[in-house]
């Protein structure tokens, strides 16, 4: 059993090796985590609006999040859950097709068929998640067994959360990971919660790190709230994976401090104390100490990062607004090379029920919350 990795104490103050990475490193990751932040602000905003269906945020995930997957070269594979947006962000998927993602509109590059918040950018490896929990575990160590046999050099991350621990997924991907060795690191963030089943009701293991043990690979606890642990920890990790080390697993503990989702109520289900408890560890409070410290970060200059972030985040808002959702017929397109007779007179039929009853309009599906 050993200790949670960290480098920061919650006043910001640092501990042990602190990893010597460059101030403008150390700035674009607060930056970065800022971003998430913001995003997440205006997008619950958009939902409550009923401008948008669905958000699902990453407050108090910021550090491992963007901490983690700042330690991925352009070259490796981010498998994502619900919430790694913002890494996808940091890895070059543009802000627009984020935006126009969560509105389903025609710029949305899954034409407006997954859920919101289901992101996938081809160009940085960051590929569509199914909803369904603990698939995108399996597809990653596929792809990275892929790897392998192709001979690349490239990594596979995979994202899951506490809760996707008790899938079906876990096991086998796991399982074969350590089996074949693949180029994997398995990046479960211990978020406290899955919906309303806390983590400590998940497992009678006392970290999910030591089921790495029944794998044959490395389990590691990092202080999920801590980004330069968080990225130190993913940095050998990933490191260790490049160079034919095989998999490992890293636990980053942190705390999701709003709902599962737009449509969720937290407060029917934990305290108020835990979540005070846990916003007193803010990871983006944290960081901010330690880079001010440092003389990174001017004192009050953290304001001016957010007012820039919403400033870039609102123009592209405002734009993705006017676009308009992708044509009724894309519907049944895209499945044979030509639509066969029964998806045509399915979509003549759903024409006619819209026709009939009225089109659907922005925030018609909206969660009554
Ligand atoms: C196979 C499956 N079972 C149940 C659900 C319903 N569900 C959606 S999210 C979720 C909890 C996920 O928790 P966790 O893995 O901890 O991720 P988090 O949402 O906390 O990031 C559940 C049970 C689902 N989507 N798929
Ligand atoms: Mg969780």
């Amino acid at each position: 059993m050993t200790a949670e990795l960290q480098h920061l104490a919650p006043d910001g103050s640092p501990r042990g090796d602190v990893p010597e990475l460059e101030g403008t490193f150390l700035r674009e990751l607060f930056v970065h985590m800022m971003r998430v932040r913001c995003t997440d602000e205006r997008m619950l905003k958009l939902q409550r609006a009923g401008r948008i269906g669905f958000v699902g945020t990453a407050k108090g995930l910021e550090a491992a999040i963007i901490g983690s997957a700042a330690a991925l070269q352009a070259r490796d594979w981010l498998w994502s859950g619900l919430r790694e947006g913002g890494a996808a962000v940091m890895r070059g998927l543009p802000l627009s097709e984020y935006v126009a993602q969560m509105y389903g509109n025609s710029h949305d590059t899954a034409k407006g068929r997954q859920m919101c918040n289901h992101f996938q950018h081809k160009a940085s490896h960051y590929p569509s998640w199914s909803s369904v929990i603990g698939t995108q575990l399996v597809h990653g160590v596929g792809a990275a067994f892929a790897s392998k046999l192709r001979g690349e050099d490239a990594v596979h991350a995979v994202y899951f959360g506490d809760g996707a621990t008790s899938s079906n997924g876990f096991h086998s991907a796991l399982n074969f990971a350590g089996v074949w060795r693949v180029p994997v690191v398995f990046v479960c963030i211990d978020n406290g919660w899955a919906i309303s089943v806390a983590s400590s009701q998940q497992t009678a293991a006392r970290s999910y790190a030591d089921k790495a043990a029944a794998y044959g690979m490395p389990g590691r606890d990092v202080d999920g709230n801590d980004v330069l642990a968080c990225y130190q920890a993913a940095h050998e990790a990933i490191a260790a994976a490049r160079e034919g080390g095989g998999p490992s697993l890293l636990v980053l503990k942190t705390y999701r401090m709003l709902g599962h989702s737009s449509s969720d109520d937290p407060t029917k289900y934990r305290d108020d104390d835990e979540v005070a408890a846990w916003a007193a560890k803010d990871p983006i409070d944290r960081y901010e100490r330690y880079l001010v410290e440092r003389g990174v970060l001017a004192g009050g200059e953290r304001q001016a990062i957010e007012a820039d972030l919403l400033r870039e985040l609102d123009a592209v808002i405002h734009e993705e607004e006017t676009v308009p959702p992708m044509p009724m017929r894309t519907l049944v397109e895209d499945v044979y090379a030509e639509v066969p007779p029964h998806l045509r007179r399915q979509f003549n039929s759903f024409i006619a029920v819209a026709e009939r009853l009225g089109y659907a309009r922005p925030g018609d599906g909206a969660f009554p919350l």
